[in-house]
């Protein structure tokens, strides 16, 4: 047994119906990825956790005229705009309360930069910028993804574990999107790149 579990954003923000950034069905995995972790099936359970300062650039608010969801050029690129989420310290950046957070063994947080968004668990959006979390999964590990949201922070977390040299797969029962279009295309594209998906 060599495998760990890695769960994405499971934060009221995201999980909660009264969350900022609220993915319809985000209440529904906590369950599931609660019986994942009590499986018994993984050596290291890791929790990340968005964590963004107020005068984050990924808060539309901090850029006149914009709204969420438009998109700006960035010094990495291009950088979708969202409404103010997951704000260090706040009850949008904590976990979901029913969420058995006493099995996490690692809690990455990310985004705290506040000129860099972050969605991968490893490397943030310049894809230079480390979390840390390769010195973990460097390379030759198996690793499970669940969590919140498949077509943003999980897809780019399971394409950087792969890119990492790692065995990846996703356990679509236990994650939800954005949007159940964006989730869908976000699966066939982790698929297509050699990202296992499993129920
Ligand atoms: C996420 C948008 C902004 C995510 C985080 O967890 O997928 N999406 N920040
Ligand atoms: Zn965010």
């Amino acid at each position: 047994m060599n495998k760990s579990l890695i769960i994405i954003d499971a934060q009221n923000d995201f999980a909660d119906p009264n969350g900022a950034l609220y993915c319809v069905g985000g209440e529904t995995i906590i369950e599931p990825i609660n019986r994942l972790m009590a499986s018994g099936e993984y050596d290291l359970i890791v929790a990340t956790q968005d964590w963004h300062p107020q005068n984050h650039l990924s808060f539309a608010a901090n850029h006149a005229g914009k709204k969420p969801l438009d998109i700006i050029d960035v010094s990495y690129g291009k950088q979708v705009l969202w409404a103010s989420h997951c704000v260090q310290d706040s009850f949008g950046a904590a976990f979901h309360s029913r969420l058995d957070t006493f099995r996490f063994n690692f809690i990455v947080r990310k985004g705290a930069r506040a000129q860099i968004d972050s969605y991968s668990a490893f490397f943030e959006n310049d894809k230079v910028t480390s979390t840390g979390l390769e010195r973990l999964f460097g390379g030759g590990y198996e690793l499970d993804f669940a969590g919140i949201a498949t077509d943003f922070c999980v897809k780019s977390s399971a394409i950087d574990a792969l890119r990492l040299g790692n065995k990846v797969s996703v356990l679509a029962g236990a994650c939800v999107g954005v949007t159940a279009e964006g989730a869908a295309n976000a699966l066939d594209e982790m698929r297509s790149l050699g990202v296992l998906i499993k129920p």
